[in-house]
C-alpha cells in the first residue's frame, strides 16, 4: 500500500503536526481548554486533513502508532505551555475506534503522562458515541483505566451514534459534545431547538457539562448560552490553528 509507505515516512519525517480549537466558556468567553486536530504537512498535496489518511491508518494498522505520536505531540505541547507559563486549560485529544481497543493505548498514554509530567484533568480523551456503544464491558473496562490515570473522557458527536443512553450512567463522561449536525440550523430550526435544550438538561442532571461545536454565528452563541450549555467550540471563536496561532489566542483572552 503506497500511502501506508508514504505515512510511515512521514512519521519518521516528523511531517504530522497538531492544531489546537479552543473550547470557550459560553458566559465569559473564558479559555476553557481546546481540542487537538491532527494534520499531514505533505511535502507536495500541502497541509492534508484526517479525513485523508485517519481512515487508510485504520486499515492499514498504523493507527496506533499514529495515535502514539498524537499522545505524545500533545503531552510534549502541555509541558511546553506550562513551561511558559501560558494557561491552556485541558487538551482534548481524539481516539479513534480501532486506537481505542488496541492493547498499547493504556501504555502509550502511562509513558507519554509520565515523561511529560502532564497531571490529571490537563489531558482529555475525546471518543465517539459509537465507540462507546460498542462492547459495553470492555469499554468500561478501558475507561477505568483511563480515570485511574487522571484522564477525564469527552463524548464526540454526541447524538450520532443511536445511543441508548444507559451507557452515560455508567461511564461517567466529563462532556457531552453536542454534534454540530444539530447546531448548524440553530436558532431557526424549531427541531434542533428542542433536541439540544433536551441533551443539556439530561447532562446536566447526571453532572455531566455541555460543549456545543461547530459554533458559527452570533445567534447561535446567543441561544446556546441561554439554554445553559456551558462550553463553546467552533469558527465563531476561532478556527483550528498551529499551536503558536493558539497560544496567540490564549493570550488575547486571558
Ligand atoms: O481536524 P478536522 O478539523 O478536519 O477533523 C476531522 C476529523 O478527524 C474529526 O472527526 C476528528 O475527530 C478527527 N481527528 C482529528 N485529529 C485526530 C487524531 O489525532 N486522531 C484521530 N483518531 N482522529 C482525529
Ligand atoms: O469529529 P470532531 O468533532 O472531532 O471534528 C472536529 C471537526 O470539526 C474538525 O474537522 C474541525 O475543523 C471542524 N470544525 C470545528 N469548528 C467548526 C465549525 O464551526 N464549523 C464547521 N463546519 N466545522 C468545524
Ligand atoms: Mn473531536
Ligand atoms: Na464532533
Amino acid at each position: 500500500l503506497q500511502l501506508e509507505a508514504e505515512m510511515r515516512q512521514a512519521l519518521e519525517r516528523n511531517e504530522f503536526v497538531l492544531h489546537y480549537q479552543p473550547l470557550v466558556d459560553a458566559r465569559s468567553g473564558a479559555l476553557l481548554g481546546c481540542e487537538a486536530l491532527i494534520r499531514w504537512q505533505h511535502p507536495i498535496r500541502g497541509l492534508l486533513s484526517p479525513f485523508h489518511f485517519i481512515p487508510a491508518a485504520e486499515q492499514c494498522g498504523l493507527i496506533s502508532e499514529l495515535g502514539a505520536w498524537t499522545i505524545r505531540s500533545a503531552c510534549q505541547q502541555i509541558a511546553r505551555w506550562k513551561e511558559a507559563g501560558l494557561q491552556v486549560g485541558t487538551v482534548a485529544v481524539n481516539v479513534s475506534a480501532l486506537e481505542f481497543r488496541h492493547h498499547r493505548l493504556l501504555d502509550t498514554l502511562t509513558t507519554a503522562i509520565a515523561a511529560s509530567g502532564v497531571r490529571p484533568g490537563e489531558l482529555e480523551i475525546e471518543l465517539t458515541e459509537s465507540v462507546l456503544m460498542t462492547d459495553i464491558q470492555t469499554t468500561q473496562l478501558i475507561i477505568e483505566r483511563l480515570h485511574a490515570l487522571g484522564l477525564p473522557l469527552s463524548v464526540d458527536d454526541f447524538g450520532t451514534g443511536y445511543s441508548s443512553l444507559s451507557y452515560l450512567k455508567h461511564l461517567r463522561p466529563a462532556k457531552l459534545k453536542i454534534d454540530r449536525s444539530f447546531v448548524k440550523d440553530l436558532p431557526g430550526e424549531e427541531g434542533d431547538q428542542v433536541l439540544v435544550r433536551a441533551i443539556v438538561q439530561l447532562a446536566h442532571s447526571l453532572g455531566i457539562k455541555v460543549v456545543a461545536e461547530g459554533v458559527e454565528t452570533e445567534a447561535q452563541q446567543a441561544f446556546l448560552r441561554d439554554i445553559g450549555c456551558e462550553i463553546l467550540q467552533g469558527y465563531l471563536i476561532s478556527r483550528p490553528q498551529d499551536a503558536k496561532g493558539f497560544e496567540a489566542f490564549a493570550r488575547r483572552v486571558s
